[in-house]
């Protein structure tokens, strides 16, 4: 049985992010989509809504689950018998830093990384951008799960206010 791990940060999941997973769960026996930290990003949803988001957003893919993680990446790939890390691509300026993450990677663990093109549609999204859309009143529908949308909008109303 092949496990592969979609890690990200998902603050908030968009489409680009469940295109992966989608393909991802077509190339695998089971996927767990993997809820971390990036050290650079400032977050506005806390882990444990990114994961209730994720778990909503996936619930339609049988193999497919969610899980958090705080620690490396390699480490949770190891705890849970992982065998291949997903990452989506959009764009050659996604690759200098996704390839050096995944030379990392398996410098760290027994882990290959395997990276799927993005759907055309959604190369242009990315979650800080949605998140600066929509602080600016710009509407994201489209981009991400119309539920989404709507906790984005009220997350970012209760800062505003
Ligand atoms: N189309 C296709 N793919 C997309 C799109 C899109 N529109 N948007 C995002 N993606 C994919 C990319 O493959 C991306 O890598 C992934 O989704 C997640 O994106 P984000 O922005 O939600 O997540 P990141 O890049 O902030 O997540 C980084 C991790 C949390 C995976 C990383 O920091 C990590 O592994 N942290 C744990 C600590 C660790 O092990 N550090 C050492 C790393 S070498």
């Amino acid at each position: 049985m092949h496990r592969a791990v979609c890690p990200g940060s998902f603050d908030p999941v968009t489409h680009g992010h469940l295109d992966v997973i989608e393909k991802a769960a077509k190339l695998f026996d089971e996927v767990i989509v993997g809820v971390g930290v990036n050290q650079s990003k400032s977050r506005l949803f806390a882990p444990d809504e990114r994961m209730d988001m994720l778990t909503r957003a996936c619930a339609g893919w049988d193999n497919v689950r969610v899980d958090g993680f705080t620690g490396l990446l390699t480490d949770f790939c190891l705890q849970h018998d992982i065998d291949a890390i997903v990452k989506g691509l959009r764009a050659v300026s996604d690759f200098d830093y996704e390839l050096q993450m995944a030379q990392m990677n398996s410098s760290l663990a027994p882990v290959e990384t395997v990276f799927v093109p993005t759907s055309p549609e959604w190369s242009f999204v990315a979650s800080s951008l949605v998140k600066e859309v929509a602080t600016f009143g710009g509407d994201v529908t489209g981009l991400v799960p119309d539920f989404v949308r709507d906790l984005l909008v009220e997350r970012l109303a209760e800062r505003a206010g």
